[in-house]
């Protein structure tokens, strides 16, 4: 190259490389809008509540897709089979799941996510059976009910993967081919159940690569309950209303004290404990306006927390260093209203839900050991993608009380995940065969899932 030409090429690339910056500094350049977009949307998560809640921190997309291709070929297949003019004997294989609806709302929503896992690995339709009013409280992509279809399968073969505690084929979900001619040669495989049951399925040789390609973060409870179990727009908007008091750090608080472990009334739950956590959790906070959000199976101890809580962020300089103000709050429910269906168990079917719904907007957890309630709104929340588990609350003995900060066992823990429990976990490592409990510890939430819950003996039949 003659020298004139090596000076114009080098003014033409200063040129080129000067219009390209301008572009870029005024957003001209086609990409730079997108990037100014996702940061707005980054943004407004920050004060997120379920208006957004298409675009909040948790999302996979991958198994959105797989969602959509099952919603169609449910919908396909529904509408074959009910077609009059269709004279094919041949009926679809399905997985039915029967919630408890004697248990609370927090018992009824795991066996659902787990019936669904079990439908989009066999290739199953997915049905559910009696769960009264489900309509009413959430919004379906897909016609579930077994009702529609369940006539058509009278003299059909069944396999029962669950009932309750009495029976649990944990190899098959372990270990087990659900695709094996043994299984497939049961039109109907059932699932009745109030736990988390399916927790070692992620851990089975035949599905871990699944897993690993579509929910690789493990966060499979919130991301199949995420799509399956929206919110009615009836309740969302009840939620919304409440969620409108949350501020820049939301901390939610679900308070359990009537329950003890089977046979015992020597436990309880200090309600000063849930206050420590929250103290710890405010430490790290600065600048801020919070909330704390109350949840409780009782109004008289969600009450006395409230106050408790209220009367610690008037007195105490550590927050005001910090410089936080801090509001407190709960939903309307009155925890003093007998639920017919549920007489232990007070409150509504609405007020839980939306319970339910407003502690997993939550930034930070703190719940009860061993309530499916708690750690369910964990599982089922928006904001699951947080880096921090869940602060866990242990029941302590009665006659410990005395002095609340010497216990000889762990009062709160830090959970890794906000996976819901799997109560059952505890009695698979203690009953099945080596090869199962090895496949079972291959996940690494094992601990998480199987030290949520206070162990359970199987029933004995009698
Ligand atoms: N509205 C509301 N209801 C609650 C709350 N905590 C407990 N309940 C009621 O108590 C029930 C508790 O049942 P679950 O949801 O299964 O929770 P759990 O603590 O595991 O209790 P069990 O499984 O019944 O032993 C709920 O369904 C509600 O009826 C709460 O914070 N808010
Ligand atoms: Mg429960």
């Amino acid at each position: 190259m003659t020298k004139p030409l090596v000076i114009l090429s080098i003014l033409l690339n200063v040129t080129t490389f000067s219009i390209l910056l301008l572009l870029i500094n005024t957003n001209r350049f086609t990409c730079i809008p997108e990037l100014v977009e996702t940061k707005e949307a980054t943004n407004s998560i920050n004060t997120e509540n379920l208006k957004n809640d298409d675009n909040t921190k948790y999302m996979n997309s991958k198994f959105d897709k797989v969602y959509n291709e099952y919603v169609k070929k449910h919908d396909r297949t529904i509408t074959k089979l009910l077609d009059p003019s269709n004279n094919s004997s041949e009926l679809p294989k399905v997985v039915v799941v029967r919630p408890d609806m004697h248990a609370g709302f927090g018992n009824r929503l795991p066996g659902i996510i787990c019936g669904f896992l079990y439908s989009l690995i066999s290739d199953r339709l997915f049905f559910i059976d009696g769960y009264s009013n489900f309509e009413k409280y959430f919004e379906k992509d897909f016609d579930h009910n077994w009702d529609t279809v369940s006539y058509l399968y009278k003299e059909s073969s069944a396999k029962d993967l669950h009932i309750r505690d009495e029976v649990n084929d944990f190899t098959l979900v372990a270990r087990g081919n659900f695709s094996s001619e043994e299984i497939n040669s049961y039109d109907i495989l059932r699932v009745y159940t109030i736990d988390y049951i399916c927790a070692p399925l992620s851990s089975n040789p035949y599905y871990k690569e699944w897993f690993n390609k579509i929910i690789p973060d493990y966060r499979i409870f919130t991301t199949v309950s995420l799509t399956l179990l929206k919110l009615h727009p009836d309740l969302k908007s009840q939620v919304e209303d409440h969620a409108n008091k949350f501020r820049d750090y939301n901390i939610g608080i679900h308070l359990r004290e009537k329950k003890s472990p089977e046979g015992t009334k020597s436990w309880m739950v200090p309600i000063e404990h849930y206050y420590e956590a929250v103290r710890m959790l405010m430490l790290e906070v600065k600048n801020k306006n919070v909330s704390i959000f109350v949840a409780a199976d009782n109004t008289d101890g969600r009450n006395k927390l409230v106050n408790l809580l209220n009367e610690e962020f008037k007195s105490n300089n550590i927050y005001h260093d910090n410089n936080n103000s801090v509001k407190i709050f709960h939903s309307e429910d009155n925890m003093d209203l007998e639920n017919p269906v549920m007489w232990v168990n007070r409150g509504t079917e609405v007020g839980a839900l939306i319970d339910l719904k407003l502690l997993g907007l939550c930034d930070d957890l703190v719940i009860t050991y061993a309530s499916s309630f708690g750690l369910l709104a964990a599982g089922w929340s928006h904001k699951a993608s947080r880096q921090r588990g869940l602060f866990v609350i242990n029941p302590i003995k009665k006659n410990w009380t005395e002095n609340l900060q010497v216990v000889d066992k762990i009062w709160m823990w830090g959970a890794i995940s906000s996976e819901p429990c799997m109560y059952m976990s505890k009695l698979l490592i203690k009953n099945e065969d080596e090869e199962t409990v090895r496949t079972f510890k291959s996940n690494p939430l094992w601990i998480h899932y199987s030290q949520c819950h206070f162990p359970i003996e199987p029933r004995t039949k009698n």
